[in-house]
């Protein structure tokens, strides 16, 4: 039963022993308000366009990109507890100042998910998680190239008709409502993927589409297995949230000729398998657990089949 007055604050108190882990978590946590805030008010307070640069993905930033990682990483260094950090808009290892070399944990982000969808008021949101430093080298990438199985804590904070904030810790997936008083409120306990008939991909793909990934779709547009439709709002942690939530499954293949898919294994979709495993759903990339693939570079990207198991089970029987 959720305890609507309960806030993040005490829902961290009461279950995570490790008070600098809680620290990271209040750290995130404040820096997604920031991050809330300037969404709401980007047309208002010239935070939206681009700044004119390239990142290392080869796209242009917008501004609110470059606002919110460095929101990120400024609250993260502030907090004393974090030794190394990764973004999905930065190249390399990026270590707090001051450096921090006796902190234990790694914290990598995707600072603002759905970049296309910022100029035009649609959901987008930050997306993280939370390991332990494997060695004491600030210059060591393998700090960051951990399998997602590895991962503490992560979590996602939605900027949509409310900001929420999904925490998934020790078998355990909350979700946190912002509210007017710029605190998150606990408004869903443990919660499981729902069984909604819904699937998420972008099928202006589809010619790029294996004989395998357009039997699946087709089969699930015949409802054979029940009525599906079709939702695709183009930001990943606004349509993961929304399958979380109500159930369903989301797709973005890799090319099969390079077998490079479009999303960032780091950043994007390990946080998000790691709830998706807590919540009675699964991650692949086709062959095998997302949460299994060792990275081996800090932007690696990878296909992604996401959702409700039954949904991830049912794609494999029918291929
Ligand atoms: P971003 O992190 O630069 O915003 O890119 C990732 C986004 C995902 O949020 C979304 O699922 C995908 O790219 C959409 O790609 P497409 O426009 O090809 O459908
Ligand atoms: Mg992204």
């Amino acid at each position: 039963m959720v305890n609507k007055s309960t806030n993040l604050e005490e829902y961290i108190d009461s279950f995570i022993e490790d008070s600098n882990l809680q620290e990271v978590i209040r750290s995130i946590s404040i820096a997604c308000k920031t991050i809330s805030n300037s969404v709401r008010l980007a047309g208002i307070n010239d935070l939206l366009g681009k700044t004119g640069d390239i990142n290392v993905q080869g796209e242009k930033v917008e501004k609110l990109d470059e606002f919110a990682n460095n929101t990120l990483i400024n609250q993260l260094s502030k907090s004393k507890k974090v030794f190394m950090m990764g973004s999905e808009e930065i190249e390399s290892i990026i270590l707090p100042q001051p450096e921090n070399p006796n902190g234990e944990y790694v914290v990598v982000f995707d600072p603002l998910d759905g970049s296309s969808n910022i100029d035009v008021s649609i959901s987008i949101g930050t997306i993280f998680a939370i390991y332990k430093k494997i060695n004491s080298d600030p210059q060591d990438v393998d700090n960051l190239l951990q399998k997602g199985n590895q991962i503490l804590a992560s979590g996602y904070a939605v900027y949509g008709s409310s900001t929420v904030l999904c925490l998934s810790i020790i078998n355990k997936t909350s979700l946190f409502t912002l509210s007017g008083d710029q605190e998150f409120f606990l408004t869903s306990e443990n919660i499981v993927h729902g069984d909604s008939k819904v699937y998420s991909i972008n099928e202006s793909n589809w010619n790029k589409f294996t004989d395998e990934n357009k039997l699946w779709v087709n089969k699930l547009r015949s409802e054979e297995f029940g009525k599906y439709t079709a939702r695709y709002v183009g930001s990943l942690v606004a349509d993961f949230h929304r399958n979380l939530i109500k159930g369903g499954v989301f797709a973005y293949p890799a090319d099969p000729k390079s077998g490079i898919g479009r999303l960032r294994l780091i950043y994007e979709c390990n946080p998000l398998a790691f709830i998706a495993k807590q919540s009675k759903g699964r991650a692949t990339d086709e062959s095998e657990d997302i949460l299994d693939i060792k990275p081996t570079a800090l932007h690696q990207r990878v296909g992604l089949y996401i959702g409700g198991e039954e949904e991830i089970n049912l794609r494999e029987k029918l291929i």
